[in-house]
C-alpha cells in the first residue's frame, strides 16, 4: 500500500475510516466504496447495487461499505484514497479527474456525446477508445477503470434567462474543478468559477455565483433549485462518471475475485441506466411541486446551435491540452459515436 498522501484532508479521511466503520461483521473482509454524491443519488444507487451483488455472490464473506459524499473528502481526495489503496472503489467523474488525467476531459467537451441515450449507453460500456486508450491513461496514474455510466443530461440553473452566448456576459457559472470545463464556459462568454460540490448551494445563496450546471436529480437533492430561478436545457452534455479501483490493489487480487468484481460491475451497469432515467424524471416533478414558480426553458434547435458553434473552439483547446494522443482520442471517440448513431 502506498502511504504517501498529497493532502492532509485525505489523511484525515484515513482517521475517519477508522471511526466511521458502518458496522460489518468482524469476520467479513470489507471493501470500501466512496461516492461523490449524497445518499439517494444515482451514484448511491449504483454503489448500493454493487454492494448487494458482491455480498450476495460471496454469501457475506466480502462486505462492501458505501461512503457517501461528505464522509471522506472531495472528489479529488477520494481518487487519491483509491490510488493509495486505503479505499478500494470510488466514483471519479471526468469533471474532477481532469487535473490528474487530462485526456479524460474529452467528456467535458460540450455537444460531444449523442442526444440518443442508447448510443451513449453503448459507447460508455463498450468503446475501445475508453477501455483501451483512456484506461491506459488512468493506469499510468495508478487507477484501473472499471466502468463509465451516464447520470443524466446537464441542466443549467441560473438567476436569469440564458438563451444566447451574449447572455453569459459577466455571468459567474460554477463548474467542476476541470480546466476543460473552464475553457468551455469561457468559450460561451461566461465567467467560469470552479468550486467543490459542497460549496455550490452556499455560493448561490450568497450570490457569489449566478448559476451552476448538473443533472436534474442532483439539482433536486442538493436543493440548487431553491437558490436559482431558471432551469435551462441546452442539450450540451450528459453527465458521466467513472468507477475506479487502485491498480496495485486490483492486480494483487486472486483471479476469482477480479472476475467477481467484473460481474458485479456489469450487472450494476444494466441496472443504473434505467434508474438514472427514472430518477431524473421523478425529481423534475418534485422540483416543480416544491417550487411552482421555477422557470423552465428548453432552448430551441437554433438557440442550441449558437452554443454549439462556440463549443467548436473547445475541441481545439482539448487538443492543445493533451497533444497528439488526445487528438487521437477525440477523433476515435467521435468516430465511434457517429458509427453507433448510424447503426441505431
Ligand atoms: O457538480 C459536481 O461537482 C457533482 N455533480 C454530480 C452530479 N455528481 C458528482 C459531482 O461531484
Amino acid at each position: 500500500m502506498k502511504l504517501y498522501l498529497r493532502s492532509t484532508l485525505a489523511a484525515s479521511a484515513v482517521l475517519a475510516l477508522g471511526l466511521l466503520n458502518p458496522g460489518q461483521s468482524a469476520q467479513a473482509e470489507e471493501w470500501k466504496f466512496a461516492i461523490e454524491e449524497i445518499q439517494g443519488s444515482v451514484q448511491d444507487a449504483y454503489a448500493s447495487k454493487f454492494k448487494e451483488i458482491i455480498e450476495q455472490k460471496t454469501n457475506g464473506d466480502i462486505a462492501v461499505a458505501v461512503y457517501p459524499y461528505g464522509t471522506l473528502g472531495t472528489s479529488g481526495e477520494l481518487t487519491e484514497l483509491v490510488i493509495s489503496g486505503i479505499i478500494q472503489f470510488a466514483n471519479s467523474s471526468p469533471g474532477h479527474l481532469g487535473t490528474l488525467v487530462p485526456e479524460i476531459q474529452v467528456f467535458s467537451i460540450p455537444y460531444l456525446l449523442s442526444q440518443n441515450d442508447e448510443v451513449n449507453k453503448k459507447i460508455l460500456t463498450e468503446s475501445e477508445t475508453i477501455y483501451k486508450d483512456l484506461a491506459e491513461d488512468l493506469e499510468e496514474k495508478g487507477l484501473k477503470l472499471l466502468t463509465m455510466y451516464p447520470e443524466g443530461e446537464m441542466v443549467w440553473t441560473t438567476n436569469k434567462p440564458i438563451r444566447k452566448p451574449e447572455d453569459f456576459k459577466g455571468f459567474k457559472m460554477r463548474v467542476m474543478v476541470s480546466p476543460m470545463l473552464i475553457e468551455a464556459y469561457r468559450a460561451y462568454g461566461a465567467d467560469p468559477t470552479p468550486l467543490p460540490y459542497a460549496e455550490v448551494y452556499g455560493a448561490l445563496q450568497l450570490k457569489m455565483i449566478d448559476g451552476q450546471v448538473n443533472p436534474i436529480f442532483a439539482i433536486e437533492e442538493m436543493k440548487f433549485y431553491e437558490v436559482t430561478d431558471y432551469m435551462i436545457w441546452s442539450g450540451e452534455q450528459e453527465f458521466t462518471t467513472t468507477v475506479v479501483t487502485g491498480t496495485d490493489w486490483y492486480s494483487g487480487l486472486p483471479e476469482d475475485q477480479q472476475k467477481l468484481i467484473q460481474e458485479a460491475i456489469s450487472e450494476a451497469n444494466d441496472y443504473i441506466f434505467e434508474v438514472q432515467r427514472q430518477y431524473n424524471k421523478e425529481r423534475l416533478e418534485k422540483i416543480k411541486e416544491a417550487k411552482p414558480g421555477i422557470n423552465i426553458i428548453e432552448l430551441t434547435e437554433e438557440e442550441r446551435q449558437a452554443f454549439q458553434e462556440k463549443a467548436k473552439a473547445v475541441r481545439d483547446k482539448y487538443i492543445e491540452m493533451t497533444g497528439e494522443e488526445g487528438k487521437e482520442t477525440l477523433e476515435s471517440l467521435t468516430k465511434e459515436i457517429e458509427q453507433a448513431e448510424g447503426s441505431s
